[in-house]
Parts: C-alpha cells; structure tokens; sequence
C-alpha cells in the first residue's frame, strides 16, 4: 500500500486550513480574516450551485413551472448572495458590487474592519451557453471602520490585502492570494469543500499566448497594433504566439495565469479608459499577477499605482507573464518619446 498517498488522501488542505495556518503566522491575528473568507467561499458555493443549475432553471421556466415568481437573473441572484453573507459575517464595513450602482455602507452594529469590492458573476454574458464565468474580489482594510467614507475605497491597488476569484466551469476553482503567493483550490462536491489543488502558482516568464479582443483592432492605439502585429509576425526568429480569447476575464485570466502569455483590454479610440473596472477587476488581477511573478500595465503605469477617483471607474489593463508584459512596457514607451519627438 502507498501509504504516502494515503495520508495524503486524508490529511487535506482545505482552504480554510490553508488561511487559518498563513493566519497562525501573525501574532496580532484574530481569525477576522478568516471568518471573512469563509462567508466568501459560501458565496461561491452558492452560485457554482446555481450557474450549475442555470440551463435546467431556464428550461423549468420556459414550461411554465413557475410559483409566480419571476426568475431572478443570475446576477443579480449572485449579488444578493455575497451582500448578504459579506453583511453577515459581521466583518465588513463597506462593501462595492459591480451590480450595485453605490456603495453599500454596513449597519454599525454589525461592522467589521474590511471593505470587500467584488464582481458577483464577471463574464455573464457568456452564461447562457455555459462558458466559464467567475466572481472576482479584493479586500482592504479601513483605518476607522466608525467613520468610513467612500475615499476609503478609493485606494490603491497596492494597498489590498488580498484578492482571488472564483471560476465557475467545468470544476470550480479558486484561486487566492492573502500576499504571500498565490494559490489555487479546487471544490470537491462530495465534500463541499476547497481543497488546495495548485500551491503556490506562478506564471510562465514568457507565454505563447496572446488574448484580446481582435474586433476592436480597427480602434486600437499605435503600442497596441504593433504588439499584436509582433504576436503575429515575429522578426526574431520565434514562432507566432497562438490567439486565444473566452470574453470572460477570469476564464481568460486563469488560463494566463497557468499557462503563461498576456491578456488585454487596451483602451481604444472609441473607449479612452478600456472596459474593464479598476476596483473589481483590474486591482484583484493585477494583485494575483505580481503575487504569481507576473507583471499587470495600464499604458501609463504599474496597474496596482493607480488611484481610483469613482467606484466604478475602468482602466486599459495588460497583465500577464514578465516578459510579455516587458515588452508591451518598451512599445508605449517607444510610442510616447516618437509622439513627444
Ligand atoms: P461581460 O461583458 O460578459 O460581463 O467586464 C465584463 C466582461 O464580460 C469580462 O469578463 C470580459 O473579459 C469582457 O467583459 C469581454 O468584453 P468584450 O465582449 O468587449 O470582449
């Protein structure tokens, strides 16, 4: 009998024991964090639960069976989830949801020192034909969590605690730095629980993957077509880097994170500040990035410098391997010192 195997088989990393013993570390630790995280993963739990069950609820609907009740969208069903378990835990004071247009500012009474700002279901447009979709969060800490104000949440993303996100696919998994590493956790239905599946993940120096948008090349600024064009057509002897895009940022995310290679969403002639949002999404990946040995730009600067003026506010992201990134870095510099020439 392989009794190394065995012990491994029942001795398992839950994610709760991972965070308790990265926690045990810290002498001023409460188990605040901890606590905190378990209601997250709750959240997660519910709606891998539910996105499972999304296609066989629509047919449901569709025959009529309902009890009155119209079916509640899956984000919005998602974000009441995570509202409710991250007010429950009684450790957050200020919460901000991409489904919510203003901060959630959380009754005294029940006040914790966190502020947690989450994308409940990232990529929805992508669910009703079962793509991989995800939540994405990042966690601060509030100095007074009596007197909160919104400038509290506008901090930048250097300044996080932590950050992960959850996908939803064909397992689910969730991937978490607490700023020391990143690792990944993968759910095992049997046993409702995340067990560490990918310790201390990092990023490929250099990746052989390119992943964007190519609809929006027609807007694109000169840095951004050139890097395509190089990805394409390389003059230094490497093959061509493969095209791979979901449109769904934690699928495409998660794949550049394992496999290495760069995601972007550049802004454009047509949108100045790219798409993706600076609190919920921007910050939490960059965050695991550089966690994981990678590297997250904006076109101007280092996407965890930025300082967010508005809750909502989107930023032009490139993230991904060292390298990749490196070069994308020399391509704006190149362009702003011909532009200023
Ligand atoms: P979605 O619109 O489906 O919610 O910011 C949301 C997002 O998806 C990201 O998950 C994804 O990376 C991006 O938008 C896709 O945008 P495009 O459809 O413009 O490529």
């Amino acid at each position: 009998m392989d009794h190394a195997a065995d012990a491994h088989r029942t001795d398992l990393m839950t994610i709760t024991r991972h965070v308790l013993n990265e926690q045990s570390r810290n002498p001023e630790s409460r188990g605040d964090f901890t606590i905190l995280l378990s209601h997250i993963v709750l959240g997660c739990k519910f709606v891998a639960s539910a996105v499972n069950k999304a296609g066989l609820a629509q047919l449901i609907g569709l025959a009529g069976e309902t009890n009155g009740e119209e079916q509640k969208k899956l984000d919005v069903l998602s974000n009441e989830v995570f509202v409710k378990a991250l007010v429950s835990s009684g450790r957050t004071c200020v919460l901000v949801s991409e489904e919510d247009e203003e901060a959630t500012f959380v009754d005294p009474k029940l006040r914790g020192k966190y502020c947690v700002c989450f994308d409940p279901l990232d990529g929805s447009s992508n669910i009703d034909c079962g793509v991989s979709i995800g939540t994405i969060f990042g966690i601060y800490i509030i100095k007074d969590k009596d007197n909160v104000t919104l400038d509290d949440v506008l901090q930048p993303g250097k300044d996080m605690l932590a950050a992960g996100y959850c996908m939803y696919g064909s397992s689910c998994t969730l991937v978490l730095s607490t700023g020391s590493g990143v690792n990944g956790f993968t759910l095992d239905p049997s046993l409702g629980e995340f067990i560490l599946t990918h310790p201390d993940i990092k990023i490929p120096k250099k990746g052989k993957i390119y992943s964007v948008n190519e609809g929006n090349a027609k807007n694109w600024d000169v840095p951004v077509a050139k890097f395509v064009e190089k990805c394409k057509y390389p003059k230094d002897g490497s093959p061509p880097k493969s095209l791979r895009y979901i449109g769904s940022m934690v699928a495409d995310v998660h794949r550049t994170l394992l496999y290495g290679g760069v995601f972007l969403y550049p802004a454009d002639q047509k949108s100045p500040n790219g798409k993706l949002r600076v609190l919920y999404e921007v910050f939490p990946m960059s965050f695991l990035m550089e966690q994981a040995g990678g590297q997250s730009f904006t076109g101007k600067e280092r996407a965890l410098d930025l300082v967010p003026t508005k809750i909502h506010e989107r930023s032009p992201i490139f993230l991904g391997s060292y390298d990749d990134v490196e070069e994308i870095k020399a391509l704006f510099a190149e362009h702003a010192k011909s532009s200023s020439a």
